[in-house]
């Protein structure tokens, strides 16, 4: 019997099947709406088996579309780790789920859990909790653990959520179910040791380090072991992979193949950040990351096998908020503890359920608008760049955005497919002509860009450099509105008033990583 069916022999009680995991990982459904399948973190109540839809539908990391709208926070209980990355250095947070570049406050699980109190008290919509580092997940198992139970006391309605290199992932799935812990990711960047002794110098395990390709076949091993154990409990795995071009790029295929046979749920494939100011191995060797097309080519290739997560923000280890804000400021250990608190539940709960109607009405606008198109049999895919703060809905100037949205979209609707972080335009009130050479970059590959404002002159530039600037739809809900611009814009290519041009390629900032 493969060890894969002996760990389906005890799966809890209660658990989603491993075939009810495994359909849910390859995504689409024959029962998606309007007759287009809905595939990656993308995926709605009618693409996954409801009792897995609960459990993803407000987290934000988990689906697509709750990003939008739901918080996440994470609190930087796990200071050690047990594994070097050719892409960390220990003086920042893990970059395996979490941005290097700014040193996390450190807190013990009591500090933590009345954060977490705090944060739930202020932002009703944050509803997951995740440890992520600043090293380890489980090379701090007792820090970890006394957290989650403080906080699954103290605000009982919080999804607890755990991320880990894997390397000590098997001793602790059980603990891991007992906790409800419902959602773990584990960085996964090869399943071949010979490529895993590029990426990793070493790994401390049974009380002795061990180097080169037999420190990487112990780590895959446990990662794969830890992952089937996972499943076979029931428990969402998401797999995160650091995307390292000429290192693992083309063998992440093979890692997507290896996870989605395990029945992880997710896979989220990043791009390596590797400044040289950033003191890493990589970043020090002159290992560049990737391009916004080689991560999405990637992305895509991968697609058809399972389940993609496109929205990952690459956040820090004591980020708060919603995934691309960072409101960590607002809760230093110093003013949580000065915090007059009070967990308003049902006050929580009200909130969510308003939240809920507003996704069900987006959900509505866009299957009419997406209805709109259905005799179009244009083949043109472009991609469109979003201002937004949060909500779903198109709601920032240009100047004030620090990030853009990218979507995908064709006669088969629009995509989220990644997202730009940006410098601002416009500080203080100032706009800078030098400014706007970033942004143009990093929105190279985009027909139009849709804000809720824009200058003259920030349009001008975009103009010249063949993006369209357009403010009719401000405020209305993306994802009609990407593709209420992409029927206006066949229109016009019809016409021949424009003319369709395919875009080039964009840079990914990697200096971006690092700002708050
Ligand atoms: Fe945190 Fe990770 Fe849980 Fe999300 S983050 S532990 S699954 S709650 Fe999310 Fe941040 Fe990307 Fe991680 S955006 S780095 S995937
Ligand atoms: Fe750094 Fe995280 Fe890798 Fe540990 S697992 S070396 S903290 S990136």
């Amino acid at each position: 019997m493969s060890k894969l069916l002996q760990l389906h022999d005890f799966g809890a009680p209660g658990a989603a099947s491993f075939e009810q995991l495994r359909t849910a990982a390859t995504g689409c459904s024959s029962k998606g709406g309007a007759g287009k399948s809905s595939c990656g973190s993308a995926a709605g109540p009618n693409d996954l088996p409801p009792e897995i839809w609960e459990k993803v539908k407000n987290h934000p990391c988990y689906s697509e579309q709750a990003h939008h709208h739901f918080a996440r926070m994470h609190v930087a209980v796990a200071p050690a780790c047990n594994i070097q990355c050719n892409y960390c250095n220990r003086k920042y947070d893990c970059a395996n789920e979490s941005r290097p570049g700014v040193v996390s406050e450190k807190l013990t699980p009591e500090q933590a859990a009345r954060k977490v109190v705090a944060v739930a008290s202020t932002i009703p919509q944050m509803t997951v909790l995740g440890i992520a580092g600043p090293g380890d997940a489980l090379a701090n198992p007792a820090k970890t653990f006394k957290t989650f139970e403080l906080v699954a006391e103290a605000a009982p309605d919080i999804k607890l959520c755990l991320s880990t290199n894997g390397l000590m992932l098997p001793d602790y799935v059980e603990q891991i179910a007992a906790m409800n812990v419902d959602h773990v990711t584990i960085t996964i960047n090869m399943v071949d040791p010979e490529v895993g002794a590029k990426i990793y110098p070493w790994i401390f395990y049974d009380h002795r380090r061990i180097t080169g390709v037999e420190a990487s076949t112990i780590l895959s091993e446990r990662q794969l072991l830890g992952l089937e154990m996972l499943v076979a409990r029931g428990i969402l795995v998401k797999v995160n992979s650091v995307m390292i071009p000429g290192i693992n790029d083309e063998h992440l295929v093979e890692v997507n193949k290896a996870v989605k046979s395990r029945g992880a749920f997710l896979h989220n494939i990043m791009p390596l950040i590797s400044e040289a100011e950033h003191g890493t191995a990589f970043g020090l060797s002159g290992q560049r990351g990737p391009t916004a097309q080689e991560l999405k080519a990637l992305q895509d290739a991968c697609e058809g096998e399972m389940n993609m997560m496109r929205h990952c923000r690459q956040c820090r280890a004591d980020a708060v908020g919603l995934l691309g804000e960072d409101r960590s400021a607002e809760f230093t250990t110093e003013k949580v503890m000065a915090m007059d608190v009070t967990y308003d539940l049902e006050g929580r709960q009200a909130y969510q359920a308003k939240v809920e109607a507003e996704r069900d009405a987006i959900a509505a606008a866009k299957q009419r608008e997406l209805a709109t198109l259905a005799d179009e049999t244009a083949t043109i895919k472009i991609q469109v760049a979003i201002a937004t703060k949060g909500g779903g809905v198109i709601n920032e100037h240009f100047g004030h955005a620090h990030e853009f949205q990218i979507y995908e979209v064709s006669t088969a609707g629009a995509k989220f497919v990644g997202h730009r972080r940006v410098d601002l335009y416009c500080e203080g009130g100032y706009a800078s002509d030098a400014g706007i050479e970033p942004i143009l970059k990093a929105l190279n590959d985009c027909t139009a860009v849709l804000v809720a404002k824009i200058g003259m002159c920030p349009k001008d530039s975009l103009a010249g450099a063949g993006i369209e600037a357009v403010e009719s739809y401000a405020f209305e809900y993306i994802e009609q509105s990407v593709i209420a611009y992409f029927k206006d814009y066949l229109e016009r290519v019809g016409k021949s008033e424009i003319r369709h041009v395919a875009r080039g390629d964009a840079t990914i900032r990697q200096g971006a990583f690092i700002e708050a």
